[in-house]
């Protein structure tokens, strides 16, 4: 039978097969590789059951949601009713003792035996035993040949089997198994003690190998005669050689050790030694231990080992049992079982006799502070106090020790959430403004939509908390998005707008001063440099303009928030940092939050870490978790990232500021992801105007019983003296009063400037008014040295000892023959502007799929040496002394996320060409949030212009239909200019002050110069609009598909029109027909024109500006051959590309003088067919229709 023993050793013990021997334990075995290997343990083959009994599971140890009786196991299948939440939380985890085994864990690190592969392999020499001990596992005591052992650490998590020779040699057939051990070993390098300690026990003796500290809490110790004062060391002394050699100490001790280990009650374990005199042999023969020794050492590391088990369960799931819902409805004890300290212990072979026992600390937690031994009941209270109070903590799946020790430091130490009598106040003002200022709009304008925050007050003190510390920590600048969920007290208390702007937003006569779609309250940006009060310093705030479209902000902020880092030269996010609020029905819905969390760790993508904010409110509109989401909680999918995610109830409003410090602090750390999941309520329906009670009714009897934090926090501050009731009263008037003020001073408002609420202003670019500095744009062509320069860069490999593909050294020769021959071709087009644009101080950014080489393989602007791994040359940095820094990145296989973090990247300056290049243009549909939300309508809505330009490959080969259409049917279709009104020709600078009315510019260039110069003239035009261009695919290598240095030198510019120029345009009169065209298809056209001899009679006229549509030159052409019927000619069918855009403008240029007839394909469903004869028939049949004069003559 099982008895207690007195003695605890002060490390914990596993055995090898050298006989027994004490293991301090000085690193985790494998953090990072079990790291929720318990969360899915590899299935067992039978062969490998463990040797012992398996231990009964705790619902810690499987229950993923909401456990709620500790003292049973698991009945899934218990409660019929209430299924739906039942399988919400934790069906899923389906928790059963097979999925989950839980085979005695291998002792933690704790002592100064680290287990680096250095260790690792020497230990080699010394027999597996240690070497294995060292990467976590346990020998069982008869370990030798055919042992098997628990091997968490190298990879298999299973039982493998030892096979030793009698002398503790390796045997052959182990040294492969032995290797691989040492490279997993390597691989997962845990910290070693000694760093372990350095970084995280500053505080906290390092696994003392003392009697003192088990004495202090062992008080049946006390009984030895014997153990008291400096004896115990010697105790100590003896009790080690005796682990490490029961043979090295006398018999008495071997006797005393073997008795206590065994469970001798106090005062029995010692037993003196006999007199040595005749017939004493036989005297000693008789001293026997009072149990056998070798299962009581067994049960003593089982012990430990279940301990350390059951401490491991508290960090990786005491989140489940944490009571983070202030309703009390959702995943805390949602049965409503008790929950006991004392039930915690059965499920670890542990029972109630043990509580009083006390047990050495393992170095993977705090819990000890100054302590490294505690009674197993000390242990289990303050895990409690750690994990399962108002703060849950779900880390325990990241890979990285150093972080998962940070943080259990951060929960673990005992008093570590301590706040000052001054920081109680402050969080208690800022509780009053945040309550009283829904307080107050709710008194004024209560038919008013607002979407208000009660319920979830404790937002603006969390966000000023996370600044606070980032600002302490050296950030300046933060950078926020948010939906419409408290949006206007965000506005009003964290960034500080004045409140007489936002109240003014609610009066109906307000008359707008500029453009903007009025919709200030709850989508609008802001941008506010003050002095932050708490640290003194400078900060800015800047909250992006959003769309309704839940999480689509969410890239974008990512890309603005980079983009300053980058102009700031904050290479490592020390200055410039982002927030994140999220709702916890789009956190968990929306795909674009997954998109952007890819992001997070990409070179050229990365922000040095978000703090994500998620009002978790447990209602999305009408929707609860339970239909919103397959993931027990709404945040699951930062875990990806390995983000830790703390989870806190947002009625304790001190747990809420300690949470968001440690995020803060986290992020200025380890400059990764976090995520605060403030677990709240909505107290009233989706907006205000909505009746809650229709879909959620026991909720809200739940809701309407709920005291208001700010009451309930007051209470608790005034009990406990740190303010008193006038004081707390007087705070609320105070606020009462400024909202008053206020709001008689937003009567005097009567104009809404909208240019007040900009996220990004661009000082300097525009005048004081907000106006461009001109109306014109100068010529974007070069001196013909520029050419040749860049030329001669893009052609070469500008560095030394440089070893490129032998395919690309010919790439680049045949540029160079271009260059020699003055003559570009498309790559060498982008190549010419890009590089011109860099020597003038442009930064140009070009991001999207494999854009580096470019997803044809036309543009090399990485070069890769072949020899040295991640050895690269960017050529286009190598231009000129003091050029712009130029960035090409290949994404990560996102559009939405990537296209989002581009658009915000050229949010911050008007001085940077941004580019989004997408893969084939087709696949810009999945981004098309950030086109219709951000992009068509960005400056219609928010006053904000935005210069990024899309590239998107597009036209019909015979590709099939995947790969052919970057629809522009689509993005024409959303142009702002009226098809049938003529605008003003003769105003003065028409084509510019077009550009600037116009929403964007859609281009599609036939040659590589008009490329080039559209290109530049992004840049050198006074202001900014979104510039989407249809790039070739054939074009790019297409003989034809030239430009002569000519068209490109000082003085010429973009052609919005290529005339017609051959033998038709010098005789107009006997043309016939006047085909317009746009693109690709005008080589097809030449060349049929050609081929059937009809250069004199038909002129092709190309449109290379779709939109603005170049009304002014196309009438021109048009008035030139006054005899010739008009065509539009397209590639693509009917129903798509160009011709509904193209048409009605056409006949507006003309006064519908005439018909504009079309020649393409027919309509169709698909944009292209997939067979290739098919294709040409149709290319073909299309030719035949724009060549045959007589075509159109039956429909005049
Ligand atoms: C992409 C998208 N889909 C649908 C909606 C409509 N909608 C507005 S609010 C809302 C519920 C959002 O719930 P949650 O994210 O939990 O935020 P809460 O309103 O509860 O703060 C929905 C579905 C939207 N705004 N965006």
């Amino acid at each position: 039978m099982w008895r207690r023993p007195r003695f605890v050793p002060a490390v914990p013990v596993a055995f090898s097969a050298c006989g027994l021997l004490a293991v301090p334990k000085d690193d985790d075995p494998a953090e990072g590789f079990w790291g929720g290997a318990e969360q899915s343990p590899a299935p067992r083959r039978p062969c490998e059951k463990p040797s012992r009994p398996r231990r009964p599971q705790h619902p810690l140890a499987t229950r993923r949601g909401l456990p709620s009786n500790r003292l049973l196991p698991l009945r899934p299948r218990q409660h019929r009713q209430g299924a739906h939440r039942r399988r919400h939380y934790w069906a899923r985890a389906k928790p059963s003792a097979q999925q989950h085994p839980n085979p005695p864990r291998p002792p933690q690190a704790t002592g100064t035996r680290a287990a680096t592969p250095a260790r690792l392999y020497d230990a080699q020499a010394a027999g597996v035993g240690l070497l294995l001990q060292g990467r976590g596992c346990v020998l069982t005591p008869h370990a030798g040949a055919g042992s098997r052992v628990w091997c968490p650490g190298v990879g298999c998590r299973r039982l493998i089997r030892v096979e030793l020779s009698r002398g503790q040699t390796l045997a052959r057939g182990f040294g492969t198994r032995m290797f691989h051990l040492r490279t997993c070993a390597a691989k997962l390098r845990p910290l070693t003690a000694s760093q372990t300690v350095r970084t995280f026990s500053q505080n906290r003796p390092a696994a003392a190998r003392t009697f003192g500290q088990v004495r202090g809490y062992t008080a049946p110790v006390a009984a030895e005669p014997f153990l008291s004062g400096t004896s115990s060391n010697y105790v100590e002394e003896m009790y080690y050689a005796w682990l490490e050699n029961p043979k090295s100490v006398h018999k008495s001790w071997d006797i005393f050790f073997r008795n206590t280990n065994a469970g001798a009650p106090p005062g029995t374990a010692y037993q003196s030694p006999l007199p040595l005199s005749p017939g004493s042999l036989s005297a000693v023969a008789r001293v026997q231990p009072l149990v056998e020794a070798q299962p009581n050492v067994d049960k003593l590391v089982e012990d430990h080992l279940a301990v350390q088990s059951l401490i491991r369960a508290y960090q990786v799931r005491g989140h489940h049992i944490a009571k983070l819902d202030p309703l009390g409805i959702s995943c805390v004890n949602f049965d409503g079982a008790p929950v006991t300290v004392s039930s915690n212990v059965g499920f670890y072979g542990l029972d109630e006799s043990d509580l009083d026992k006390v047990f050495h600390l393992p170095t993977t937690t705090f819990i000890g502070g100054q302590e490294s031994a505690l009674p197993l009941r000390e242990i289990i209270r303050r895990l409690e106090m750690a994990y399962c109070q108002h703060i849950g903590v779900e880390f325990m799946f990241i890979n990285d020790l150093e972080q998962c020790q940070w943080i259990r430091q951060k929960f673990e130490t005992p008093g570590i959430m301590q706040f000052t009598n001054e920081e109680k106040r402050t969080l208690l003002a800022r509780l009053v403004r945040s309550t009283r200022f829904e307080d107050f709009l709710q008194r004024k304008w209560s038919s008013e939509k607002r979407f208000g925050l009660e319920g979830c007050e404790v937002l603006i003190p969390a966000l000023k908390t996370i600044i606070d510390k980032s600002s302490e920590n050296g950030v300046d600048y933060v950078i926020m998005g948010m939906p419409h969920r408290g949006r206007l007290n965000v506005l009003a208390n964290v960034i500080r707008k004045e409140l007489e702007q936002i109240f003014c937003q609610f009066d109906s006569k307000l008359e707008a001063a500029d453009e903007g779609s009025g919709d200030v309250k709850y989508h609008l940006g802001m941008y506010h440099r003050r002095i932050n009060r708490v640290t003194d310093r400078n900060i800015t705030l800047s909250l992006v303009a959003n769309p309704s479209h839940l999480e689509a902000a969410d890239p974008v902020v990512m890309g603005k928030t980079k983009a300053e880092q980058f102009y700031c030269g904050d290479t490592e996010g020390k200055k410039v940092m982002s927030i994140l609020l999220h709702g916890d029905a789009a956190f968990a819905g929306q795909g674009i939050v997954y998109e952007t969390f890819h992001l997070s760790d990409l070179p050229s993508y990365t922000t040095h870490g978000t703090v994500h904010v998620v009002v978790n409110n447990q209602i999305g509109f009408t929707t609860d978790p339970r239909m919103a989401r397959s993931s027990p909680y709404p945040t699951d999918v930062a875990r990806v990232v390995n983000a830790p995610i703390f989870h806190v109830n947002a009625d304790d409003p001190e747990a809420v500021m300690y949470v968001c410090k440690v995020a803060a602090e986290w992020r200025s750390t380890f400059h990764k992801d976090v995520v605060v999941d403030l677990v709240c309520y909505r107290r009233n329906g989706h907006n205000e105007m909505d009746e809650p009670m229709f879909t959620q009714p026991l909720m809200y009897k739940q809701i309407r019983k709920q005291k208001p934090v700010l009451q309930k926090y007051a209470e608790l501050l005034v009990s406990q003296g740190v303010v008193n009731q006038p004081e707390y009263e007087e705070e609320i008037s105070k606020y009462d009063k400024i909202c008053e003020e206020a709001f008689t001073r937003s009567k005097d408002e009567k104009i809404l400037h909208i240019k007040h609420w900009l996220d990004s202003p661009w000082p300097g670019f525009f005048t004081l008014d907000g106006q461009p500095r001109s109306m014109t744009c100068p010529p974007t062509g070069l001196t013909e040295d520029i050419l040749t320069h860049i030329g001669n860069v893009a052609s070469s490999v500008p560095v030394e000892n440089f070893t490129i593909h032998g395919g690309l050294s010919r790439i680049l020769k045949t540029r160079g023959e271009l260059v020699k021959n003055r003559t570009v071709d498309w790559a060498l087009a982008e190549y010419m502007a890009f590089g011109s644009l860099l020597k003038e101080g442009i930064h140009i950014r070009l991001s999207g799929q494999d854009v580096e080489r470019g997803t044809f393989s036309h543009r090399h602007h990485v070069l890769h040496d072949q020899n040295v791994d991640k050895k690269t040359c960017i050529p286009m940095n190598h231009l000129w002394p003091n050029q712009a820094p130029y960035t090409v990145c290949n994404s990560s296989l996102s559009e939405y996320g990537v296209l989002g973090f581009e658009l915000g990247f050229a949010m911050a300056s008007p001085n940077a060409l941004v580019l989004w290049e997408a893969q084939f243009g087709d696949f810009h549909n999945t981004a098309q949030c950030i086109i219709d939300q951000f992009i068509c309508p960005g400056q219609a809505k928010w006053v904000r212009q935005n210069g990024i330009v899309l590239l998107l490959p597009h036209g019909m080969e015979g590709m099939g239909p995947e790969h052919s259409s970057a629809r522009p049917e689509r993005f024409l279709q959303m142009c702002n200019d009226d098809p049938d009104v003529l605008p003003n020709l003769e105003e003065a600078n028409f084509d510019i002050n077009q550009l600037y009315d116009c929403n964007w510019i859609v281009v599609n260039c036939s040659t590589p110069g008009n490329f080039f110069h559209v290109l530049r003239r992004q840049i050198l035009l006074p202001f900014r609009k979104p510039l989407i261009i249809f790039t070739p695919k054939s074009l790019l290598r297409h003989p034809e598909a030239r430009t002569s240095f000519d068209e490109m030198l000082s003085g010429t510019h973009f052609q919005r029109v290529i005339p017609e120029d051959g033998l038709a345009a010098q005789n107009p009169a006997n043309v016939r027909r006047l085909l317009f065209c746009t693109g690709k298809v005008y080589y097809d056209l030449t060349r049929e024109r050609k081929a059937r001899g009809m250069a004199e009679q038909v002129a092709i006229t190309r449109i290379e500006q779709l939109s603005p549509f170049p009304f002014d030159l196309l009438l021109q052409e048009v008035r030139k051959y006054p005899n010739a019927e008009l065509a539009w000619c397209q590639e693509e069918h009917k129903n798509q590309g160009y011709y509904d855009y193209v048409k009605p403008r056409l006949r507006t240029t003309i006064s519908r003088a005439k018909p504009v007839w079309y020649a393409g394909r027919d309509p169709a469903a698909a944009p292209a067919t997939g067979n290739k004869k098919t294709h040409l028939t149709e290319l073909q049949r299309l030719l035949d229709t724009a060549f045959d004069l007589d075509a159109f003559k039956n429909f005049s």
